[in-house]
């Protein structure tokens, strides 16, 4: 039995990082996109992800007996069962450096961005402290990573799934009015190196259409200045 179903959404993140990682392995797999409306959120909840994630989120992921939720647990299930190509780093150091910035960028970077999406409703966020805070925090990171990327391609040296969720990260950040800007020259060239991929384009590709037919405005994929 090779084919899993994937539980996402349209708008999901944290689904897209699963997606991509799969596209990347050539896997054969159900997409069920769960409902989801910009007013009302993920609502209703899907039967199977509710079974399924007592978090009541996507993306969720059954193939046979396994049952999973989270992102990042996904990512490793994808592995082991899996494991070509690679996603993570073969050395067991590189392979935890890879883990911590995938990790990180879920868990340092993106709460900032969760922050600046629950100002949605301001009419003008721009002057809050808490929308300058969550900017200034992206920010940060957006340097530390323009600094990592000073001497390799890809974040943990090859691609891995460290790329894939920082990529869907920013995306969101930009999104959400903190996009990389031209002193990001070495981000700016991993952007253009990860929009590059298929797997990548694809599902990017069918966010920025749903984007669209929603009215919405879309942020810069690829290699140009935000
Ligand atoms: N840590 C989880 C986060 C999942 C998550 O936040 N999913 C969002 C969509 S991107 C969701 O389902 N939100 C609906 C809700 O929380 O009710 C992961 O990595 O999968």
């Amino acid at each position: 039995m090779n084919q899993f179903t994937l539980y996402s959404g349209p708008l999901s993140m944290f689904g897209a990082k699963v997606e991509i990682a799969a596209r990347e392995k050539g896997l054969l797999f159900e997409l069920v996109m769960v409902p989801f409306d910009f007013d009302l959120g993920y609502t209703p909840k899907h039967p199977e992800v509710l079974r399924i994630n007592p978090k009541r989120q996507v993306p969720v992921l059954a193939h046979g007996d396994v049952e999973l939720f989270d992102s990042t647990q996904l990512f490793e299930y994808l592995e082991d069962r899996w494991p070509e190509p690679p996603l993570w780093p073969r050395s067991v150091a590189a392979r935890a450096e890879a883990r911590k910035q995938e990790h990180s960028s879920d868990e340092v970077f993106f709460p900032h961005v969760i922050r600046l999406m629950g100002m949605r409703a301001n009419p003008d966020p721009v002057e809050a402290p808490e929308w300058k805070s969550a900017k200034a925090g992206i920010e940060a990171y957006y340097l530390r990573m323009e600094q990592l990327l000073a001497d390799r391609e890809y974040i943990a040296g090859q691609y891995s799934y460290a790329d894939i969720a920082f990529y869907m990260a920013q995306f969101f950040a930009a999104r959400h009015t903190v996009p990389l800007t031209a002193e990001h020259s070495n981000l700016l060239a991993w952007r253009g190196r990860m929009i590059a991929r298929p797997p990548v384009k694809l599902v990017v590709g069918a966010m920025v259409d749903y984007l669209r037919s929603q009215g919405k405005v879309v942020p810069e994929l690829g290699a140009q200045t935000a």
